[in-house]
């Protein structure tokens, strides 16, 4: 259990981020820690595998892609504890596999609405939307970039790296000059974190006042989203939890104790409507956000009973 709990504090903490990362980390962490499972008995394999995939499910409520990933996995068969573990390995190898393509695909479909010449601008870090920059890069048209900082935990620098490495001209701006600089962008690319049934994005704190600015402004919103990052249980009416995180990533303890009336607050997701979003890339196709409910009926795979009979979040 020691390698799988550090893994799930890394997830916790942000050492690892990204809503793919962390589904594609869940997903190698419990292939992993079937394989050093030492029992033969199968029950208490199975028993185990449950424990373990609690485990990960708990670490950070918002990202769908999270228990997505691990459902995916748990769906595993196998009357012996060895079947059970091949079974493990392929269903775990597959859903990295395809996520990994699914980022692919995502940056081939959502670079044709990308055109030569086009200021972009992103917040946050998402994997699936520099997948788009960087193709439309590769593709020789010549863009650019303004990135978010992304308070509090400042992912924003992780994505002028990435662009600065591709070679991508690229601009830092802080959260609140995102109206200020609307004038200048031509199209708006977005990960998410998780996508309902009606089509409303959950992603980054501050991803839908700058969905509002581009909405003012008619600039056209994209959002990158593997299918994995739709929730199922949208479909039964579930709201998707906002993860509040602690007060230090804002302001330091000690300087919070200076005051005797002041409270932080720290969401790190807010939810945007789907009347701010243009289109949603996903591996399967570019999609209105109105059809968010076919992605989850046809392409994720899991029926309707399944979903209801599953006690686990999201
Ligand atoms: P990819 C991140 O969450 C950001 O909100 C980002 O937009 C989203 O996951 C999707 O990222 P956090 O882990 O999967 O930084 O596209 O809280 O990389």
């Amino acid at each position: 259990m020691e390698h799988l709990l550090e893994t799930a504090q890394k997830i916790k903490s942000m050492e690892i981020r990204g809503a793919g990362k962390i589904a594609r980390a869940a997903a190698a962490e419990l292939r992993d820690y079937a394989e050093r499972l030492p029992t033969d008995e199968i029950n208490e394999f199975n028993e185990k595998m449950k424990q373990a995939a609690e485990v990960l499910v708990n670490t950070r409520p918002t990202a769908v892609s999270l228990p997505n990933a691990v459902r995916a996995v748990m769906r595993y068969r196998g009357e012996t504890v060895d079947e059970a573990k091949k079974s493990i390995k392929k269903l775990a190898d597959e859903f990295i596999a395809n996520s990994e393509n699914a980022v692919k695909s995502i940056g081939e479909m959502g670079a044709r609405r990308v055109r030569d010449g086009d200021t972009i601008m992103t917040h946050c870090n998402s994997a699936a939307a520099i997948s788009i920059m960087a193709e439309a890069h590769a593709q020789g048209k010549d863009i650019s970039v303004i990135a978010t900082e992304s308070r509090p935990r400042l992912q924003g620098h992780i994505t002028i790296k990435q662009l600065d490495r591709l070679g991508i001209k690229t601009t830092l701006i802080v959260d609140s000059a995102v109206r200020y600089f609307m004038k200048d962008v031509d199209i708006v690319i977005m990960g998410a974190d998780a996508v309902t049934v009606n089509g409303s994005i959950i992603n980054k704190i501050g991803t839908s006042q700058l969905a509002l600015a581009a909405h003012e402004a008619r600039t056209n919103v994209i959002i990158a989203a593997e299918t994995y990052k739709f929730s199922p249980r949208s479909i039964l009416g579930e709201l998707v939890e906002i993860e509040e995180r602690d007060s230090s990533e804002v302001i330091s303890r000690e300087k919070l104790n200076e005051f005797s009336n002041v409270s932080v607050r720290n969401p790190a997701f807010d939810v945007t409507p789907r009347e701010y979003v243009d289109l949603i890339c996903t591996e399967v196709g570019a999609i209105p956000p109105e059809m968010a409910y076919i992605i989850i009926k046809d392409f994720l795979g899991w029926g309707i009973e399944e979903i209801n009979s599953n006690n686990q979040k999201h």
